[in-house]
């Protein structure tokens, strides 16, 4: 049998095209995907914004396709991806995110040393096969940050930045617009306008790998790739190989996985989306979990775009929205703290990313204490204050 080594990046299995797992009578979303081809038709992004109406409220995940980025630069993404993670850990060291101050730019990987004094104290098999590599937007605010990287980047650079620009401009921009119209706000540029690409912000483009594990270390894992969370930006989205694992918590408490769609991206609604829309966008909790037995081979790797709004914007419900009147959600936030003495997305990303971090250590106890029984699926959800902002956690 070919090794994970021979089957990535061949002509036969590009990163797209690994073969699909042939597990039968899984639990899927049911997710709407919407065709970006139609946007600049006439009536095209009214009518992309209807079918995208119930998925942004129910469940928050979406699939998008024909986004102007053809699938060869999408490979090539993961071709880098994958030549970042292939070196040794001594080159991807000095490209570590500065953590202990919060920051997440750059490389995390549990090799890195303050990991291991962790790993010391609470020993846990949790995210233990995760390394990410994250590179902020290519503006001026972040020319420290670029002028260091390691080499595929450098070498890829120009490539890296257009599609970084591409992903904002063809999917982002277009997503943003129809948001605004499925909340039926008089100004479509709402959104958008409090994502402008030149101002700062703390979107990232992210490099992710999950090494493939044993079942055995699966098992003490508790089967968790990654713990169920809600993303903390605008949207998250996801380039995807077909290696099944992500999931997505349905309405009646199970799990139903996000299948990998060929030729699309997945989308989910983050939480301060959900803020600026008074709750009506829906950011839903999500997790991902080892591969079935067919693709337990596989190493997975992923390539990530996560946008936020411009720093300087207010977390507070957009006013004006026909949709939240009627849905009564103006009724329903109006007393939260966050809506009578709103804070800048700063301050709240800052927050949000303390917790983040606090509540890993968290969990990397609690996944010390219960050993290898232990089932993520038992876990459960709590509201908790993130500078004034009632804020659901996934414990
Ligand atoms: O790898 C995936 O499919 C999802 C990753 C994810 O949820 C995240 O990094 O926030
Ligand atoms: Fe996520």
């Amino acid at each position: 049998m070919a090794t994970t080594e021979q089957i990535y990046g061949t002509a036969e299995h590009s990163y797209s095209t690994l073969p699909e797992t042939q597990v039968l009578n899984l639990a899927y979303a049911d997710l709407v995907n919407i065709d970006l081809s139609k946007f600049d038709e006439p009536g095209g992004k009214e009518e992309l914004a209807r079918q995208l109406k119930d998925g942004v409220h129910s469940v928050g995940f979406f699939y998008v396709t024909n986004f102007g980025i053809s699938q060869e630069r999408v490979d090539k993404q993961f071709a880098i991806g994958k030549e970042f993670f292939d070196l040794p850990f001594e080159e991807k060291e000095p490209f570590a995110a500065d953590h202990a101050n919060g920051g997440y730019n750059g490389y995390t990987g549990r090799e890195l040393k303050h990991f291991k004094e962790q790993d010391k104290v609470t020993p846990t098999y949790r995210g233990k096969n995760i390394e990410v590599y994250n590179i902020p937007k290519f503006t001026p605010q972040f020319d420290d940050f670029h002028s260091h990287h390691p080499s595929p980047i450098v070498k890829n650079w120009d490539e890296i930045k257009q599609f970084g620009k591409d992903v904002h401009t063809n999917v982002i921009e277009k997503l943003l617009v129809l948001f605004a119209i499925v909340l039926e706000l008089k100004d479509e540029n709402y959104f958008v306008s409090r994502h402008q690409y030149d101002e700062k912000s703390e979107d990232h483009l992210r490099y992710m790998k999950y090494k493939a594990r044993s079942e055995e270390e699966n098992a003490k894992a508790t089967g968790l790739y990654t713990q169920g969370h809600t993303d903390l930006g605008s949207v998250t989205l996801l380039f995807r190989q077909p290696v099944l694992g992500l999931q997505v918590l349905a309405h009646d408490g199970t799990w139903h996985f996000v299948k990998p769609l060929a030729g699309s991206i997945t989308v989910n609604i983050a939480d301060t989306l959900d803020l600026l829309s008074g709750t009506y966008l829906k950011s839903s909790v999500h997790r991902v979990i080892a591969p079935q037995v067919d693709q337990a081979k596989f190493d997975r790797i992923g390539v990530l775009y996560f946008v936020r709004p411009n720093n300087h914007v207010l977390v507070k419900a957009v006013e004006d929205s026909p949709v939240l009147a009627s849905e009564g959600l103006y009724e329903k936030v109006k007393d939260l703290p966050h809506e009578t003495k709103p804070i800048t997305i700063e301050t709240w990303v800052k927050e949000r990313q303390r917790h983040i971090f606090s509540q890993q250590e968290r969990d990397r106890q609690e996944s010390a204490g219960q050993g290898a029984t232990a089932q993520g699926a038992e876990r459960k959800d709590l509201e908790i204050n993130v500078a004034g902002i009632p804020t659901k956690v996934w414990t």
